[in-house]
C-alpha cells in the first residue's frame, strides 16, 4: 500500500495501530465531567486523525510544541499571545458564530404568527376538552393534539383561553369546498381548563393545492409556479387580556414545507407528529403549546395593538 493522500488516518485504511486513540480516550475516568469528557475525547480523536492524515514527524510535533509554549511565555496581562494564535486561525470567530447562533435558537419567543388564509369561518363549533373535529374519515390520520396556552412572559398557564381550530380532509378540501362534508366539518373551537390545557381530536394534515380555478391559478400558471400548499393546521388562539395569535402549523415531513406556495412556513411552527399506540381514537399524536402576549406586558415591547390601561 502507497503512502499518499489524507486516507490513512482512517480507522479501517490506517497502517498505523487502529487500537490507540480509542485506548486514550477511554482512559478517562467516571467521575470526569461529562462535557469536559465529551470535549477532550473529541478534541484527542481530531488531534490524532490529524496527526495520523499528515503523517506528522517528531520533527514538526516539536516545532509546534515550542511554538505554544513561546506564546505562553510571551503573554502577560498586557499581551495575549494565545488569544491572538486563535483569531488568525479563524477559531475565535467561528466558537463566537457557535455562541451567538445558539442564543438566538434558545431564546424563547411568543407563538408566531401565519396568515389567515381564505378559509377560516366564524362560529364554528365549541367543543369539550378531548373532542374531536372529524366527522367521517375512517381511515385517516386521526391525531391527538393538546398542550397548554401559556402567558408567554410569565409562564403561567391561561384558563378558559379559546383554541381555534380549522383543517382540509384528506382530499385537500375545506368543508367549505366540499359539498360531500357536513357543515363546519374539520372546524372547532376548544377552551383550555385552570391548568390552561386543551386536548382534541383532529386529522394529521395533507398537502394541497390551492384552487386553480380563478385568476390566482392563472397568475400562478402565468409565473410558472406550482400552486401547493404544505400539510398544515390553522389556529387562531385568543384570552381575556390577551393579544390573539393567527397561526398554522406545519408538517416537517412535507414535501412542500420549503417552498409554500403562500410562503407562511416559519421554523418555530414546524412540527413533527408522534405514532400514538393504543389509542382507537388517533394513530398520531401533536403536543403543542401556544404562547400569547398580554396587553399589559405588550406595552413594553410597545406591541401594536396594545391597549393602554
Ligand atoms: C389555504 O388553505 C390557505 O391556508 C392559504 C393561506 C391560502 C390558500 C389556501
Ligand atoms: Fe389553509
Amino acid at each position: 500500500m502507497s503512502k499518499t493522500n489524507g486516507t490513512n488516518g482512517t480507522a479501517a485504511a490506517s497502517r498505523f495501530d487502529p487500537n490507540f486513540t480509542a485506548a486514550v480516550i477511554n482512559a478517562t475516568g467516571p467521575k470526569a465531567n461529562p462535557r469536559l469528557k465529551q470535549l477532550v475525547g473529541g478534541l484527542v480523536q481530531h488531534l490524532h486523525d490529524f496527526l495520523r492524515e499528515n503523517e506528522v514527524t517528531l520533527d514538526e510535533y516539536f516545532a509546534a510544541i515550542d511554538m505554544i509554549n513561546r506564546a505562553g511565555q510571551m503573554s502577560n496581562a498586557k499581551r495575549n499571545e494565545g488569544q491572538l494564535l486563535s483569531d488568525i486561525l479563524g477559531m475565535e470567530s467561528l466558537c463566537d458564530e457557535i455562541t451567538s447562533t445558539l442564543a438566538a435558537e434558545a431564546a424563547d419567543q411568543p407563538t408566531a404568527t401565519a396568515i389567515l388564509g381564505p378559509f377560516w369561518r366564524k362560529d364554528a363549533p365549541a367543543y369539550a376538552m378531548g373532542d374531536s373535529i372529524v366527522k367521517g374519515f375512517p381511515d385517516a390520520d386521526h391525531t391527538l393534539m393538546h398542550g397548554r396556552v401559556l402567558d408567554f412572559d410569565t409562564g403561567t398557564p391561561i384558563a378558559n383561553a379559546e383554541v381555534d381550530i380549522w383543517h382540509t380532509a384528506p382530499n385537500g378540501l375545506y368543508e367549505s369546498q366540499d359539498p360531500e362534508q357536513p357543515d363546519m366539518n374539520l372546524r372547532g373551537r376548544f377552551h383550555t381548563g385552570p391548568d390552561g390545557r386543551y386536548s382534541l381530536y383532529c386529522l394529521r394534515p395533507t398537502k394541497y393545492p390551492i384552487p386553480d380555478d380563478g385568476p390566482a391559478g392563472e397568475l400562478l400558471g402565468l409565473l410558472d409556479r406550482h400552486p401547493w400548499r404544505p400539510a398544515h393546521i390553522h389556529f387562531i388562539i385568543s384570552a381575556e387580556g390577551y393579544k390573539s395569535v393567527v397561526t398554522q402549523i406545519f408538517d416537517r415531513r412535507d414535501e412542500h414545507i420549503t417552498d409554500d406556495v403562500a410562503f407562511a412556513v416559519k421554523e418555530s411552527l414546524v412540527v413533527d407528529f408522534a405514532p400514538r399506540q393504543g389509542d382507537p381514537k388517533g394513530k398520531f399524536e401533536l403536543e403543542y403549546d401556544f404562547k400569547l402576549v398580554s396587553f399589559e406586558a405588550g406595552k413594553k415591547y410597545g406591541m401594536p395593538g396594545a391597549k393602554n390601561a
